[in-house]
């Protein structure tokens, strides 16, 4: 197994700095901003940002959770029927009429995305929906892309992006894995 440091802890600070930036400026200020992490590290990744937009704007976004699991518990046993399924919703704000940021670390299929979609438009009807990602790493399987990217990794099917963030795994880093 190879392994090549895609970003470290100041890399993937700057790159949500310059997301929170892009996600004000986009969003006009951002006082109707409801922030949407994707479990597990889409949170943390989630609260990072409202951090960023409260030191840059002084505001205080709202922040919500979706906790939606991909396949099974275990990635080699993938079944390319499994799609992913909501486990829960934690969200207490009401959407309606506001501009929702989905937050996570990686952009694959795009099928976790679409069930992030669903479930927010299950709860009220927001006036847009947007998407901020750590890393894409392409194969898309559904007509999605991101409104904000960290940094695009275009990979083999073969390889593996491991997101570790500070807030789950004591240290920040991404990395990519070549089987
Ligand atoms: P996350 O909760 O940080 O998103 O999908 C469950 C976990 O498995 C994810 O954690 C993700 O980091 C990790 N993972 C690594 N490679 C893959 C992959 O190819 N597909 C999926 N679905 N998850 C992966
Ligand atoms: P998608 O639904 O777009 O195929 O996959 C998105 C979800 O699967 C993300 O929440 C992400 O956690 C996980 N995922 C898919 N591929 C990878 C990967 O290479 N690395 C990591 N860390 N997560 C992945
Ligand atoms: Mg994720």
């Amino acid at each position: 197994q190879k392994k090549t440091e895609l970003l470290d802890n100041a890399t993937i600070s700057r790159s949500l700095t310059r997301i929170a930036h892009e996600i004000l400026e986009k969003n006009k200020g951002g006082l109707d901003l409801v922030l949407v992490g994707i479990k597990t590290r889409g949170v943390p990744l989630a609260k990072r940002l409202q951090e960023k937009i409260k030191q840059i704007e002084g505001i205080d976004v709202p922040i919500g959770e979706l906790d939606i699991t991909l396949y099974r518990d275990d990635l080699q046993k993938v079944v390319p029927t499994d799609e992913p399924e909501l486990k829960e919703t934690n969200i207490d704000v009401d959407v309606t009429g506001k501009q929702v940021i989905l937050v996570d670390d990686v952009l694959f299929t795009g099928r976790t995305v679409r069930a992030a979609m669903d479930a927010v438009m299950d709860i009220g009807r927001p006036a847009v929906i947007q998407l901020a990602i750590l890393i894409d790493r392409g194969h898309r399987e559904l007509p999605i892309r991101a409104d904000y990217v960290g940094k695009n990794i275009p990979t083999s099917e073969k390889e593996v992006v491991v997101v570790h963030l500070n807030e789950i795994d004591n240290e920040d880093e991404v990395i990519l894995y070549k089987k």
